[in-house]
């Protein structure tokens, strides 16, 4: 009876071993923004913290746009438990969705989305394309091809011209020497 408990006991043992390290790897916990959170303001940054620490490398996180524009500014940045990524603000209002991959510290690669709503433009990504498109539109392009028409240009021509008549000049004295 004492054998049979005993070997009982081993057995559980060995059930709670062997099933322990298949689910021990790390999972998300918590993320700010939060899924399916609304926020009226772009936040800083993304960070998802998980009930263990997770592998320094490999991470990667995400945030995209529904039109599948890409709003993360830097690297993951890896702390122990969490996971943490730059926004150099988002765009139009809408439905975004933080993507992340990460591995957990027995190897088990994890991986999820989180969706979360933005109800109002964001004003650090508003302003931004608008004056990046009035850069590109008009000031940059004049900008660049102004210092080519006044400076560049009139030199090369000036230097093609000049070596031309150089070179015609020499032709017409070999010419003349040679008959
Ligand atoms: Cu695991």
């Amino acid at each position: 009876m004492k054998r049979l408990a005993t070997l009982a006991v081993t057995l559980l043992v060995a059930t709670a071993l062997s099933v322990t390290p298949a689910s021990a790897h790390a999972t998300l916990q918590s993320s700010n923004p939060a899924e399916n959170a609304v926020l009226d303001v772009a936040p800083d940054e993304v960070t998802l913290t998980f009930n263990q620490n997770v592998q320094q490398n490999f991470a990667v996180v995400t945030v995209v746009g529904s039109d599948q524009s890409q709003w993360g500014a830097s690297d993951p940045v890896v702390d122990g438990d969490t996971v943490s990524l730059d926004l150099d603000g988002l765009g139009a209002a809408g439905e975004y969705t933080i993507g992340y991959r990460v591995v957990s510290a027995d190897g088990h690669p994890i991986t999820g989305s989180i969706p979360f709503q933005l109800t109002q433009a964001s004003p650090a990504a508003a302003t931004p394309p608008a004056t990046n498109l009035d850069f590109t539109n008009s000031a940059e392009p004049e900008a660049a091809e102004d210092p080519a028409d006044s400076g560049g240009f009139p030199i090369w021509i000036i230097a093609v011209v000049v070596i031309a008549i150089g070179a015609s000049g020499v032709l017409f004295a070999l010419r003349k020497r040679s008959i």
